[in-house]
């Protein structure tokens, strides 16, 4: 009866083990897309994320380090963003971010495009 006992215990605590944890919240979207090659410069850099998060920090980069000033940052919790951009030359921008997601585990990425200098005809 005693083993009876323990095996349900034992049965009980693997199963609760087993449970899948909540996931991490995680950017499953952008555009402009990670690596991509766009020939305009982007308006605004969307971001989305697989739950609501609140962005802690927002930053796009040019190849040189220097910090793109950008608008005021969304402080709300949403699941989709849009962040305006100024108008940007061509050449290769890193975006950073940061978050807390729906779980208050902080969650960060980067991801960058290229603006294609477009070759005029002759
Ligand atoms: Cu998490």
């Amino acid at each position: 009866m005693k083993i009876r006992i323990l095996t349900l215990f034992i049965t009980v605590f693997l199963a609760i083990l087993g449970l899948p944890a909540q996931a991490h919240t995680v950017l499953s979207s952008s555009n402009p897309a990670d690596n991509s090659i766009e020939t305009i410069a982007p308006e605004n850099i969307a971001l989305g994320f697989s739950t609501e998060v609140r962005l802690t920090a927002f930053s796009v980069e040019d190849n040189d380090g220097k910090v793109i000033d950008l608008g005021a940052m969304p402080t709300t919790t949403q699941q989709e963003f849009s962040i305006s951009t100024p108008s940007i030359p061509p050449g290769t921008y890193i975006v950073k971010w940061r978050a807390v997601g729906a779980d208050m585990h902080i969650v960060s990425g980067e991801f960058q495009f290229e603006i294609a200098e477009l070759v005029s005809r002759k």
